[in-house]
């Protein structure tokens, strides 16, 4: 009898050790981004690894070596695989990432967006580095500005299918709607791809193309340090203008040799920092990406989660800081 007991207690425990292993949540946390090779990238990766690693899970850093969507279901398509808990999408697409996204959630994989969104219906919720009007329609008045409110102006962008980058020239499109701009002309949308060399080579083209291009904004951190270092050897400063997103440490010499007299960012760490605990708490069952949902972002404070502008929620880190010659000393050497 004694045996017998003894028995059926070893089998519930295996039973129950078996069960446990079988719905045990995965710790494994993982972030993809647009692509290798661009130190914003590394660093929002860097933020999101010790906020993950701080919770004591492991984080895994992904990006394919070429910014596109195809590129990015294949490392989603391992991830599934690999059974994560969660993956954050830097989408290198809107819509065409919805098959596998989707399939991850299908798989109990939390899946979210953090810097470039993807649409409503591929994720939980999408973490927004900042209100992406106040983005768009600042860098048109910071133009405006630097051209006396006159003359020719481009952009220079990442990728043709980047949504952060096209959300912010949308409402770039919108502010110039305004009367005030009358005198203003966007002559050229190009697409640096956030390729080192191809930035350079799109915005010797606007310079060739336009002679008269009095202006060009950068929504990107990869794009921005081309245009800087084409006006600064083509002797363009002061001629040419340049504003947009940039990163201080690779900016700092353009805001001081006078390239570019101001631009915006935000801390790619903490965005990165923030995805980390968005992450947890999604995988945790603490939110579920719904209007109102709370939860805390540890070193960074308190978070709510809101109302997109797309139907889908999203969790914002905070407003854009500018950067000029009184204050690039100070951050270069932070990000
Ligand atoms: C580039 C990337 C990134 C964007 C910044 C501003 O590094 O395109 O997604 O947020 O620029």
């Amino acid at each position: 009898m004694r045996k017998s007991i003894g028995k059926v207690l070893m089998l519930l425990v295996i039973a129950a050790l078996a069960m446990s292993c079988g719905t045990k949540t995965s710790n494994k946390y993982a972030i993809v981004f647009k692509n290798t090779g661009n130190p914003y990238g590394e660093k929002q990766m860097a933020g999101f690894k010790a906020g993950i690693e701080e919770q004591k899970f492991e984080a895994i850093l992904r990006a394919p070596d070429a910014p596109t969507a195809e590129a990015q279901i294949q490392i989603i398509d391992q991830l599934i695989a690999q059974k994560v808990a969660s993956i954050c999408i830097v989408g290198n697409d809107r819509d065409a990432l919805q098959p596998v996204l989707t399939k991850a959630m299908k798989a109990g994989i939390k899946v979210f967006s953090l810097d470039s969104g993807v649409n409503k219906d591929s994720r939980l919720t999408h973490v927004n580095q900042a209100d992406s009007e106040k983005i768009g329609r600042t860098l048109i008045q910071g133009a405006y500005d630097m051209i006396g409110g006159k003359g020719e102006i481009a952009v220079l962008s990442a990728t043709s299918q980047a949504t952060n980058q096209n959300l912010w020239i949308d409402y770039m499109k919108k502010e110039l709607e305004d009367p005030k701009y009358k005198d203003v002309k966007l002559v050229k949308v190009a697409y640096g791809d956030d390729l080192r060399d191809k930035s350079v080579s799109e915005a010797e083209g606007l310079l060739r193309t336009y002679p008269n291009l009095k202006c060009i904004i950068a929504p990107t951190t990869v794009g921005i340090a081309a245009a800087g270092k084409v006006l600064t050897d083509k002797k363009l400063i002061g001629k040419v203008f340049l504003t947009g997103l940039g990163l201080p440490s690779e900016m700092a010499t353009y805001i001081e040799n006078g390239a570019c007299p101001y631009m915006y960012l935000w801390n790619p760490i903490d965005v990165g920092y923030l995805g980390a605990y968005t992450a947890t708490a999604l995988v945790s069952g603490k939110i579920k990406g719904a209007v109102g949902d709370k939860f805390s972002a540890a070193r960074l404070g308190e978070y709510t989660i809101t109302a997109a502008p797309d139907g889908g929620t999203e969790v914002l880190l905070g407003p854009p800081f500018k950067f000029d010659k009184a204050n690039i000393g100070e951050w270069k050497t932070v990000y």
